[in-house]
């Protein structure tokens, strides 16, 4: 077994790599974690991602493989149980579409309206909540992404459910509103009740002051 060993490099905060570690436990796989601090970055980590120098990295018998989408695409490729990719291809390749879209649109604009302020943190919210909007469409009328079990898209998007309030709190914002996006605020019930999400989730008190360090440290650097 010593050469099909699994490690996984990541950050308690990381929502990238979360992902992975939701995929690997609801495929039921064994794998070490390696907790890294990425503003003093090991030797490991250079050596094993020294394209990004970023976490998560997974490695698979020695191999490894960086960035979160393409891990979890790896790991459901590699352990066939609990198929977390849909097997039709045009569906795959929706899921593939909106874990991208969320990315590029949400995600980049939800984090910079966390840290900044005025006119820019405005602009940011605006941004966030007109792709929430796309992402309500999608989920309407659906337990979860993924259908009734929880798919690649559910992955992808998980961060939504539990980093996203903490950053509204952290950045005093209000990206989704229950009464405007109901459909998302049910998803996000029913991912966070889901029992390898609810017991795989870093403490929300620990979430909390780290990133109101991020915004003390990002804010003052961006206003020069
Ligand atoms: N696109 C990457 C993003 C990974 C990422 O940004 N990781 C952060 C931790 S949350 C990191 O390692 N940051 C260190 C750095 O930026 O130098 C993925 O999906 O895996």
């Amino acid at each position: 077994m010593g050469s099909e060993e699994v490690k996984l490099l990541s950050f308690f905060a990381s929502p990238f790599g979360k992902r992975v570690e939701w995929a690997l436990k609801l495929k039921g796989v064994e794998y070490e974690y390696i907790e890294q601090d990425i503003f003093n970055k090991t030797s490991l980590l250079l050596q094993l991602n020294p394209v990004h120098k970023k976490v998560p990295v997974l490695v698979h018998a020695h191999k490894p493989i960086a960035e979160s989408f393409v891990i979890v695409e790896y790991v459901d490729e590699t352990w066939k149980q609990y198929p977390l990719l849909p097997r039709d291809p045009y569906q795959r390749a929706l899921a593939r579409f909106w874990a991208n879209f969320a990315e590029q649109k949400l995600l980049d604009a939800a984090w910079i309206g966390m840290y900044s302020s005025g006119d820019e943190q405005q602009n940011a919210v605006k941004v966030a909540r007109e792709a929430i909007e796309k992402i309500e469409e999608e989920i309407k009328g659906k337990k979860y992404f993924g259908g009734e079990n929880i798919g690649y898209l559910d992955i992808a998007l998980g961060w939504i459910s539990y980093w996203l309030p903490i950053w509204e709190e952290v950045g005093s914002i209000q990206i989704i509103d229950p009464l405007k996006f109901p459909a998302i605020t049910a998803w996000i019930t029913n991912f966070l009740s889901h029992p390898v999400i609810k017991d795989n989730l870093p403490p929300r008190d620990k979430m909390l002051v780290y990133f109101h360090s991020r915004r003390t440290a990002l804010s003052s650097t961006f206003q020069g």
